[in-house]
């Protein structure tokens, strides 16, 4: 179906048209009773008034679209991928970032002073996570942006990085690339007056420390979900926007299937108006991600995520930053902004 504002471009221009040939009188003039030579001259203003009706439907379409595209981009408007490219500059050149460690922690106080300058309030939900490799302190760091209601939107991602034996795992793409869009989202949300309230939610341990089962791994998201259904403000949350390895210089964007359908066709849907349709395509793929706890408990939840079958340097030492690009960054972050234009209105 096209989109509302493409509907009626569309039948403005249908209407002027048909008015401009005579369609209407054409076509409820003719009758039995009147002269054949009538009848051909009718039947030639039908004919040449359906070929303008059909172009003008598509010129139409094609208004409607450029509309819908400029819209979308004048909502989608402010995030620098350059700017995000710089944190993630900054976050890599702390060394591999996994639970517990010193790097974890100085990357932490970094998104914690780049959250202040944006003017949100932060708070780190420290725990303990019980591990294959014993109990590890995690921590959370939450960024809140207040808006005029306590409905809740939360943008999620994760900062820390995988812990892989033998392997100098900075992952640029993979933790790094959410805390980077966090970060400079966290600074266009702040700089405007927001109806919503946002959260910006940076995950510790999303990766398995040994191997990847129900229990071994999402240690952050599980905490934090539970918590939240704990005491009761699970109920303010409207919808979770996570995102994870978007910063890809050859960005290609799946659907996640385990997200919430109607979510993902929000950002499909803008994806395809800001003209990144190509992008965001190509069929579906089920990740297990931080959005799985909260769509467990009913909140709807998408994950944006650059992760194709057949990722080659995933997990391996090869997520370094030359492999990303503040393009991409720019592509995820007006995506980003044009879905929660929506969802503020469904809200
Ligand atoms: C995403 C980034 N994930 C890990 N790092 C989730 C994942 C789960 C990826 C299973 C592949 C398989
Ligand atoms: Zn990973």
């Amino acid at each position: 179906m096209l989109p509302l504002r493409e509907l009626r471009e569309h039948e403005r221009v249908f209407v002027i048209m048909s008015s401009a040939i005579g369609l209407s009188e054409a076509t409820s003039a003719q009758s039995d009773s009147q002269p054949r030579n009538i009848m051909r001259v009718r039947n030639k203003q039908l004919a040449a008034g359906l070929i303008l009706v059909g172009v003008a439907a598509i010129t139409g379409v094609q208004i409607g679209r450029y509309h819908a595209r400029a819209d979308a981009l004048a909502t989608a408007a402010g995030f620098s991928g350059e700017r995000a490219f710089g944190d993630l500059r900054e976050l890599v050149a702390l060394g591999p970032r996994t639970p517990g460690s010193e790097a974890l922690r100085r990357a932490r106080e970094y998104i914690g002073r780049q959250l202040c300058a944006a003017g949100a309030d932060t708070w780190n939900d420290t725990f303990v996570a019980t591990t294959p490799v014993g109990d590890i302190p995690m921590t959370n760091v939450i960024g809140v942006l207040r808006g005029e209601s306590p409905k809740l939107l939360i943008l999620a991602g994760h900062y820390e990085t995988a812990r892989l034996d033998g392997v100098h795992f900075v992952g640029a793409n993979d933790g790094g690339s959410s805390a980077a869009f966090l970060l400079e989202m966290a600074r266009v949300l702040g700089r405007r007056r927001n109806r919503l309230t946002y959260w910006l939610v940076f995950f510790d341990g999303e990766e398995a420390l040994k191997e990847w089962s129900a229990t071994d791994s999402l240690y952050g998201s599980r905490h934090m979900a539970e918590q939240l259904e704990a005491d009761g403000r699970l109920k303010q949350i409207r919808a979770l926007v996570l995102v994870d390895m978007i910063a890809d210089r050859h960005l290609h964007v799946l659907r996640e299937s385990n997200s919430t359908p109607w979510l993902s066709d929000l950002v499909f849907e803008n994806a395809r108006h800001l003209g990144y349709g190509r992008l965001f395509s190509g069929g579906r793929f089920p990740v297990e991600d931080d959005h799985m706890p909260f769509l467990a408990r009913g909140i709807p939840a998408v994950d944006i995520i650059d992760l194709t079958p057949f990722g080659s340097y995933h997990h391996t030492a090869q997520d370094s930053i030359d492999k990303c690009s503040p393009e991409s960054l720019t592509v995820a972050g007006r995506v980003v902004l044009a879905t929660l234009a929506e969802l503020v209105q469904i809200n």
